[in-house]
């Protein structure tokens, strides 16, 4: 298919911690391997603030961010095969190929195939960008950038769905509810019976309480330092819930003690380098596993006394959950489709669009989950 350019609206975001400019932008036709999508309903994750924020070593601006949405397919570039018009697709982040050492490896989904060109911004067959505002080139984010009503993704980054889902709930499985499921079911491994204590209670945090109890642990620690918090942690699953401030001795020491040794399992959904190292020392002596979710701010870095590990404790990270996208998103769709899962109360709020710097302050503010736009 050979395109034209499509002028649509599109959040730019001109330069770290400056309000998004609502405004029209070019995209291009999908080059070789390509695939452009009209994206119908984006989320907004905590990594888009992160990025916004100046905080992430990748962030370039200008650029359009967005990396959790569900759009259709409106046009594919040469040699694209997987996908054709009017399909239904999530684009991934995490790409898979199917081809690389990373996708052939079972136990990860850290797709090498168009990641360089992803973290520059860029598209993999010319290294430039399909984003234009008035001649001048805008950077794609994440090799999504779903803050448009057009965007264009590699073919690896585009995972076809049920097209009877509905788009502006499965779009959360673009990333955070996904996150947090695959962090207990793929990296952790949750075992019946175990105890699992989790650390901040967004999105992030509630779908790996969720995926927890699915996975039969008995015992359920939610832990945050906003209190508002603790009502939906309860109802996901939580059997008690801690704030940090109410102790005077640091959280891990409260959870050993509650605990006997910790837990089997912890989990890190915050980004703060300080709770990563709580949650490796309250993970059970012996073999505790730890799992960092949370995105830390550039130039951070976690510590802890080796003893730690050398006791037994394990601290793993994950991306994505674990998941290979193009394979496992479209089941994660199905599970939905199939009423075996709930996306729907993680959406605390709709709303348009255009208000997408609102939307922006009500992820900061700490009273919403998710907020899904729509055009
Ligand atoms: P969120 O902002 O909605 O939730 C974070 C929660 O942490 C909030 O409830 C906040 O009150 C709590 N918190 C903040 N500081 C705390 C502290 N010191 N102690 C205890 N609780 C504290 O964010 P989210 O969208 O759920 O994302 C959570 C994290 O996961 C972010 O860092 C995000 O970038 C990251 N993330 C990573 C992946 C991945 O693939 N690894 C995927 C999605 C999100
Ligand atoms: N670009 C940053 C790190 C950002 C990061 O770790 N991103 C997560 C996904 S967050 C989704 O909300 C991730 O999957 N990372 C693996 C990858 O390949 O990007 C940095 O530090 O450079
Ligand atoms: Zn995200």
């Amino acid at each position: 298919t050979t395109g034209k350019p499509i002028d649509c609206k599109a959040a730019i975001a001109w330069d770290s911690r400056k309000k998004l400019e609502v405004t029209t932008v070019t995209v291009d036709p999908p080059g070789p391997g390509e695939v452009r999508v009209k994206i119908v309903a984006t989320a907004l994750c905590h990594t888009d603030a992160y990025t916004l924020d100046g905080l992430d070593p990748e962030g370039l601006f200008p650029c359009i961010l967005g990396h959790e949405a569900a759009g259709i397919v409106e046009s594919v570039g040469e040699g694209v095969t997987s996908v054709k018009p009017g399909d239904h697709v999530i684009p991934c982040y995490q790409a898979y190929c199917g081809d690389c050492k990373f996708c052939k490896h079972p136990e990860s989904n850290l797709c090498i195939s168009v990641r360089a060109f992803t973290g520059k911004g860029v598209m993999k067959s010319d290294g430039k960008p399909r984003f234009h505002k008035d001649g001048k080139p805008i950077f794609h984010f994440m090799g999504t950038s779903t803050f448009a009503e057009y965007t264009v993704v590699h073919e690896q980054s585009v995972a076809l769905i049920d097209p009877a889902a509905p788009l502006e709930k499965v779009c959360l499985l673009g990333c955070g509810v996904a996150t947090g499921w695959g962090a207990v079911f793929n990296t952790a491994k949750v075992q019946p019976g175990s105890s699992v204590a989790v650390f901040g209670l967004g999105a992030v945090g509630l779908a790996v309480i969720e995926a927890a109890k699915r996975a039969g642990a008995s015992r359920i620690i939610a832990v945050d330092i906003n209190t508002s918090k603790f009502a939906a942690a309860t109802e996901w699953g939580a059997t008690e819930c801690l704030n940090p401030r109410d102790y005077d001795k640091p959280i891990q020491q409260v959870i050993v003690e509650k605990t006997e040794w910790g837990c089997d399992y912890t989990f890190e959904c915050i980004g703060n380098v300080q709770v990563m190292r709580a949650a490796l020392e309250c993970a059970h002596r012996g073999w505790g596993q730890s799992v960092i979710i949370g995105v830390a701010a550039a130039g951070q870095e976690v510590a802890t006394r080796p003893f730690q590990l050398v006791t037994g404790r394990q601290w793993k990270g994950t991306a994505f959950g674990g998941y290979k996208s193009r394979v496992q998103v479209p089941e994660l769709v199905k599970d939905y489709m199939a009423g075996a899962t709930l996306l729907d109360k993680y959406i605390t709020h709709e709303m348009k669009f255009d208000e997408i710097n609102e939307a922006f302050d009500l992820l900061h503010s700490g009273k919403c989950l998710r907020t899904v736009l729509t055009f």
